[in-house]
């Protein structure tokens, strides 16, 4: 499969497509920034390694997981949380690279939240298949804070929903270089990805990783 048009010549253009009262697409916001942001990307993944995790109600999660920044998000038997040390290799979560926050900063202030202070990365890695059920994002300190996602690689159809489970959401495509802002009214919508689809970027191949930056603590 080729890349398409889009994926290839598709530029930022400052657009801020509202999806919710507080919740914005930035086409293509971070597609100027992949010479800064793909090579963290494989250091992070190689001190701390992409992991299958496991769910409280014992399933294994068919997108795989790693983190940087003070704190990561971890789910096994016991629950979710934030911890500071990488639960596999003992060792503090690699540190988030200025190249990373200060792109996630940025896309918060172009969305009208201004001095977003992430300290944690979740790093999700979707291979043809994966999908992450509908939930919300709620084990975060701070629900002040936006949270800032960035899609890289194949694209994705992700789901955004209301404040029950029940709402029917609405089906949102996310493109390689696509960031997402969502906060205040819109910070606890339940949302998810649609199974990913075969497909192949010129960049990262066969995979879709997605970068959500949060103020955890
Ligand atoms: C939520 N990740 O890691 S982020 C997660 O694409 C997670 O990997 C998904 O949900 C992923 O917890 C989705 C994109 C997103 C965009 C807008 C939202 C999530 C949103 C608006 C409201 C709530
Ligand atoms: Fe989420």
């Amino acid at each position: 499969m080729s890349a398409t048009f889009d994926e290839v010549f598709a530029l930022p253009d400052g657009r801020v497509l509202p999806i919710g009262p507080s919740a914005f697409v930035l086409p293509g916001f971070a597609r100027l920034s992949m010479d800064d942001v793909l090579p963290t990307l494989s250091e992070i993944a190689r001190r701390s390694p992409f992991r299958h995790m496991v769910t409280p109600g014992g399933d294994t999660m068919s997108v795989a997981m790693t983190n940087c920044g003070r704190l990561g998000w971890v789910t096994d038997r016991r629950g979710y949380r934030y911890t500071e040390d990488d639960p596999d290799t003992g060792a503090p979560w690699p540190a988030m690279p200025a190249a990373l926050s200060q792109l996630a900063r940025a896309a918060a202030a172009a969305a009208g939240f201004t001095a977003f202070e992430p300290d944690a990365c979740l790093v999700n890695r979707y291979l043809p298949g994966n999908r992450l059920s509908l939930h919300q994002d709620r084990n975060e300190r701070d629900f002040d804070s936006p949270i800032v996602s960035v899609s890289l690689g194949i694209p994705a159809v992700f789901l955004f929903g209301g404040h029950k489970r029940s709402d029917k959401p609405l089906r949102v495509p996310l493109m390689h270089g696509d960031v997402a802002v969502w906060g205040r009214e819109d910070r606890l919508r339940f949302h998810g990805v649609m199974p990913l689809k075969e497909n192949s970027h010129p960049l990262l191949g066969g995979q879709r990783i997605n970068l959500t930056f949060r103020k955890a603590a």
